[in-house]
């Protein structure tokens, strides 16, 4: 069965002023659509992995075939980035973390303040394109902030993204042109932690 893009949970215009209409609509239906579109083209030349859904499939990144393997990564990574993206932000968002993602965020970081300070170091010293993430770790049994280059998936690593921010320009150079950091302060305000919580709780069940 073939990759299919989301839909977007809310309008282009629902995370004004901080994420603009017009880049949320190139973003979600141009750039995310290619990747979902080059990774079902990558993925014709090994129907085995044709029945794997997303997770599966960038968890098992060792088992894809060398000739389609950084296609994968590349177009995998950038659906399934992307999707969960959509799905940590929303209007009305913003505020302090709540529940038991709330804890979480105590146990690993200190406070709010110093996950925030670490993602936006992520963020801002990621050469280039990439991710700054907030994962959790099953091995360690912790949330943890990182950051990725490209579109490579924490799954990739054994860990289960929570929250993450792109940090290509695609993502902010309409409104934030060069200012990258100006766009990791703002992001905050679209967060839907509700939808990280709930992220956070089947993270560590397993799923
Ligand atoms: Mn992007």
């Amino acid at each position: 069965m073939a990759h299919t893009l989301p839909a977007l949970p809310y309008p282009f215009n629902a995370l004004e002023p901080h994420i603009d209409a017009l880049t949320m609509e190139i973003h979600s239906q141009r750039h995310h659509k290619a990747y979902v579109d080059n990774l079902n083209k990558a993925l014709e030349k090994a129907p085995d992995l044709a029945g794997l859904d997303i997770v599966t499939l960038l968890r098992g990144i060792n088992n894809v075939p060398a000739d389609i393997k950084q296609a994968v990564i590349n177009n995998g990574g950038g659906h399934h980035n992307h999707a969960v993206f959509w799905e940590v932000m929303g209007p009305n968002g913003g505020g302090e973390p709540t529940g038991q993602v709330a804890d979480a965020i105590k146990a690993a970081f200190g406070d709010f303040a110093a996950l925030k300070a670490k993602v936006k170091e992520n963020g801002t010293g990621q050469f280039g394109s990439g991710w700054t993430w907030v994962v959790y770790d099953p091995a360690a049994g912790k949330l943890a902030a990182v950051k990725k280059p490209n579109q490579d998936s924490p799954l990739m690593d054994g860990h289960v993204p929570v929250l993450g921010i792109d940090v290509w320009e695609h993502a902010y150079y309409l409104k934030y042109q060069n200012k990258r950091p100006d766009y990791l302060d703002a992001w905050w305000n679209v967060v839907n932690w509700k939808a990280v919580e709930a992220r956070y709780v089947a993270a560590r069940a397993g799923k």
